[in-house]
C-alpha cells in the first residue's frame, strides 16, 4: 500500500472501530461479533505499529472503550481499569512468556495465576471501611458510569465486608470483577421475556454478556434486582491500609472478605502447565455455568508485574488466550423449510457464508415460527449467528439497527413443502407439523434415520439413495428396505452387480443389530441412544416395551414424565404397530439376543451416571455398558438422583450447567474409567471382542 492508502485504510478502521464502540459500550447493542471487532483492532494496531508516525492520540488504540452513557452520573477510577492484549494460539501465548522472561532475566523464577474469561462486564466496586461505596462499570478504563444502585441488587456482591480467617479490613478497598448472569439464567430470562409478550415480539437478548449489561443499565434498580445476575471478583484495584504482594494472595484476600472467587483459578510455575490449562478450557468450555470467551494468564508477583509495567492500556504482566469465536454476524437470504421424519417443519435459515470459530456458515436453524416472530427475524436482516458445542449452528436473532426497510416478514407456509397437506400446529406446541404420514420427505428422513451409524448402521445407503427409492416408489416406509431387490436397483446409476449385492447384503445383516439400536432406530421422540440402551436391557424385547404404560416407563432410572408420555403415544399408534408387525415379518430381530448382566455389586453399585457428549474412545453404548457392567445405572437427564455426570466432547450445554447447579460432579473419560478401574483401551478392546459377536462381519 502506497502512504496515501495507509491513511485511507486507518482512517476507515478508526472510524468502524469508533462506530463499533459506541454501539457495544454505549448502546449495548453491538453490531458485529467480538472476532469481527478483534481483527479491526489487530489491523489498525498492525498497521499503526508499522507506521507510527501516522498515531494519533484519538485513535482507538489509544483509548479503550467509548464514550460513557449520559444516563448515569460518570464516575473517574482513581487508578485506570485496564484491558488485556490476546493470544489466539499456542505460538501467541508463548511468545508472550517470552517477553516475560526477557524483561524480567531468564534466571528469575515466575509464577503464573490463571483462570477461565467470563465474558460478562467488567466493574469496580469500591468499599469504604467495609461497606460498599461505589460502583462503576469500566467506560472507557478511565471514566465510568456510577451503578451502585444497581450493583446492590446483586446479590453475590457484599454489601458489607464479612472478613474471615483473621483478614483485616481494608480502609478503603477498590474489588474488580465481572458481573455476569450463567448460561441457564440467561435462557430461563429469555424464555420468560417470550412467555410474556405472548406472541408479539419479545425482547430477547443476543447472549448473556448482553442479558446482564441490559439488565445492569436499567435506570429503575427493581428491574435489575429481578435478573439473574451474579459476580466473581478477580483483581484488587487500589487498596489503603493492607498490602499485598502477588495476584494469588489477593485473590485469597477477596475470599476471605466474603467475594465470589472463580474455583477455576490455579497457580501454575510451570509455563507448559499454563498452556495445557489453556487448551484444557478451550475443549471444555461447554462444562462450564456461564460463557467464557478465554483464559486470563497474570503474572502473580506484583513486584514482577510493576518491573513489567503498562504499555497504552495493555499490562505487559496479563493476557488473554481467546477461544475460537462462536458469534458471528451475517446476512439471512432465505428461510426454507424442511420436513423432519416425524413431519415436523423445520424453518432454516439460508445465510451469506461466514466464518465461525475456523468453520464456514451457511445454514442455521430457527427452530419454529414462534422462534422467528418472537424475535421479529426478518429475510434480509443482518443476523447473529452462533455455533455452540451442540453443533447446529442456530441464528440468535436480528441486527435491527442495521435495517434497510427491504427486509421481509417471514411466516409458516400453510401447506407442507414436501406433499402440499394442510399443515398443523397443536394448541400450546411451538412446532408445525405435516399430517401426511405418508409424505415423501419424512420418509426419506425416516429412513436417512434408520441407516444412520448409531441406529441400523446400513453402510451404502443414505439419503441420495433414500430419495431415489422414494421417488421410485419401492419404499413406503423403513420395513419396505428390507424387501429391496437387484430389480430394484434397475437404471440406477452407478450400481453394477458388486455394489448392489453388497447393499442388500448390508441391509439383510441390519436385521440382526442389538434391540437397542432397533429402539434408537424407531426415532421415538426423546429417546436417544442411551435410553435406548437402558429400554433394551430393561424390556428385553420390542413386543414387551411397546406394551409397557407411561406409569411402567416413568419408574425407570431416567425416564421423566413428557418421555415415558412420548414412548406410550409412539407405541399407541396403529401406524407404529402396524410398522413393528413388518418389521417382525420381513426378519427383523426384535428381542435382546444376550441381556447382558450387569455387575450386582462393582465400584458404581447404586449410582446413578449421566452422559454428555461424545467421549473419545467409546461410543455411547460402550460407555452404558460399561457403567452398567460396574453395577451402576445410566440417567437420561441430570436429577438430584444423579450422582455424576460424564462429561466428552461437544456436550450439552443444558445437562452440563444442571449439574453444576445442583453440585453433581463431572467426570471426563478418565475420570471416569479411574472409577470404574479400567484403562481406555482395555474398555475399548473388551468393546471390540463383543461387537465382533453381536455383529458378524459380511463376507462378501
Ligand atoms: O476481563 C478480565 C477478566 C479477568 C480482566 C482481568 C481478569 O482477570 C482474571 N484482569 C484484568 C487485569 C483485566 N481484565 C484488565
Amino acid at each position: 500500500m502506497t502512504s496515501p492508502e495507509i491513511l485511507d485504510r486507518i482512517t476507515i478502521l478508526r472510524d468502524a472501530i469508533r462506530s463499533h464502540n459506541y454501539r457495544y459500550y454505549v448502546l449495548d447493542d453491538p453490531s458485529v461479533s467480538d472476532a469481527e471487532y478483534d481483527a479491526l483492532m489487530r489491523e489498525l494496531r498492525e498497521l499503526e505499529v508499522a507506521h507510527p508516525e501516522l498515531v494519533t492520540l484519538d485513535s482507538p488504540t489509544q483509548r479503550v472503550g467509548a464514550a460513557p452513557s449520559e444516563r448515569f452520573a460518570k464516575v473517574r477510577h482513581r487508578e485506570p481499569m485496564l484491558s488485556l492484549g490476546n493470544a489466539f494460539d499456542e505460538a501467541d501465548l508463548r511468545a508472550w512468556r517470552d517477553r516475560v522472561v526477557k524483561l524480567l532475566g531468564a534466571d528469575t523464577p515466575v509464577a503464573y495465576v490463571v483462570e477461565p474469561k467470563i465474558d460478562g462486564l467488567a466493574m469496580s466496586i469500591a468499599y469504604e471501611q467495609g461497606r460498599l461505596a461505589v460502583a462503576a462499570t469500566r467506560g472507557d478504563g478511565t471514566i465510568g458510569e456510577d451503578v451502585t444502585a444497581n450493583v446492590r441488587t446483586v446479590k453475590s456482591v457484599p454489601l458489607v465486608l464479612r472478613p474471615d480467617q483473621g483478614a483485616e479490613v481494608p480502609r478503603r478497598i477498590e474489588v474488580r470483577g465481572e458481573i455476569y448472569m450463567r448460561i441457564a439464567d440467561f435462557e430461563r430470562l429469555n424464555a420468560q421475556q417470550v412467555a410474556q409478550a405472548a406472541g408479539s415480539v419479545a425482547r430477547v437478548f443476543a447472549n448473556p454478556r448482553n442479558a446482564a449489561a441490559g439488565s445492569l443499565r436499567q435506570l429503575d434498580p427493581r428491574i435489575t434486582a429481578s435478573r439473574p445476575l451474579r459476580f466473581f471478583a478477580y483483581a484488587v484495584g487500589p487498596v489503603e491500609g493492607v498490602t499485598l504482594r502477588s495476584q494469588w494472595q489477593a485473590l485469597n484476600y477477596l475470599r476471605a472478605l466474603g467475594f465470589p472467587v472463580n474455583p477455576d483459578v490455579r497457580r501454575l510455575e510451570d509455563f507448559d502447565e499454563v498452556v495445557a490449562y489453556c487448551l484444557e478450557w478451550m475443549s471444555r468450555r461447554d462444562t462450564l455455568a456461564y460463557e467464557a470467551d478465554g483464559v486470563v494468564i497474570k503474572v502473580d508477583s506484583f513486584a514482577q508485574q510493576q518491573e513489567l509495567g503498562v504499555v497504552a492500556r495493555d499490562p505487559r504482566w496479563a493476557i488473554a488466550f481467546k477461544f475460537p469465536a462462536r458469534e458471528a454476524t451475517t446476512t439471512l437470504r432465505d428461510i426454507v423449510v424442511n420436513v423432519g421424519r416425524t413431519g415436523k417443519l423445520n424453518p432454516n435459515a439460508l445465510l451469506e457464508p461466514v466464518n465461525l470459530g475456523g468453520v464456514t456458515v451457511s445454514n442455521a436453524t430457527l427452530h419454529n415460527e414462534d422462534y422467528i416472530v418472537s424475535r421479529d427475524i426478518r429475510i434480509g436482516d443482518r443476523v447473529t449467528v452462533k455455533r455452540a458445542g451442540d453443533v447446529i449452528p442456530q441464528v440468535i436473532g436480528p441486527i435491527v439497527s442495521a435495517r434497510t426497510g427491504a427486509e421481509q416478514p417471514w411466516r409458516m407456509p400453510a401447506t407442507c413443502p414436501a406433499c402440499g397437506t394442510a399443515v398443523v400446529r397443536y394448541a400450546g406446541e411451538a412446532d408445525t407439523y405435516c399430517p401426511n404420514r405418508h409424505c415423501p420427505e419424512q420418509i426419506v428422513r425416516s429412513v436417512e434415520h434408520w441407516v444412520s451409524q448409531g441406529a441400523m448402521d446400513i453402510v451404502g445407503l443414505g439419503e441420495r439413495q433414500a430419495r431415489q427409492f422414494v421417488e421410485r416408489g419401492f419404499i413406503q416406509d423403513v420395513a419396505d428396505l428390507y424387501t429391496l431387490t437387484v430389480e430394484s436397483f434397475a437404471g440406477m446409476e452407478g450400481y453394477g452387480t458388486k455394489r448392489v449385492q453388497n447393499l442388500l447384503a448390508a441391509i439383510q445383516a441390519s436385521k440382526q443389530r442389538p434391540l437397542s439400536r432397533l429402539i434408537f432406530a424407531l426415532g421415538i421422540a426423546g429417546v436417544g441412544s442411551t435410553l435406548a440402551t437402558t429400554l433394551a436391557q430393561h424390556f428385553g424385547s420390542l413386543e414387551t416395551l411397546a406394551a409397557a404404560s407411561a406409569a411402567e416407563l416413568e419408574s425407570i432410572e431416567g425416564i421423566g414424565p413428557q418421555v415415558a408420555q412420548s414412548i406410550e403415544a409412539f407405541f399407541a399408534e396403529p401406524e407404529h404397530r402396524a410398522l413393528i408387525a413388518k418389521l417382525k415379518q420381513v426378519g427383523v430381530q426384535t428381542e435382546q439376543q444376550q441381556i447382558a448382566r450387569p455387575t450386582a455389586s462393582g465400584p458404581l453399585k447404586d449410582k446413578t451416571l449421566v452422559v454428555t457428549g461424545t467421549l473419545a474412545n467409546m461410543t455411547r453404548e460402550q460407555v452404558s455398558e460399561l457403567i452398567q457392567q460396574a453395577g451402576g445405572k445410566v440417567g437420561g437427564s441430570v436429577s438430584k438422583k444423579t450422582d455424576y455426570l460424564v462429561v466428552g466432547a461437544d456436550p450439552g450445554g443444558s445437562k452440563t450447567s444442571k449439574a453444576q447447579q445442583l453440585g453433581i460432579p463431572i467426570l471426563d473419560e478418565t475420570a471416569l474409567l479411574k472409577l470404574v478401574g479400567e484403562s481406555a483401551v482395555a474398555a475399548n478392546a473388551a468393546e471390540h471382542d463383543r461387537q465382533e459377536v453381536d455383529q458378524p462381519a459380511l463376507e462378501l
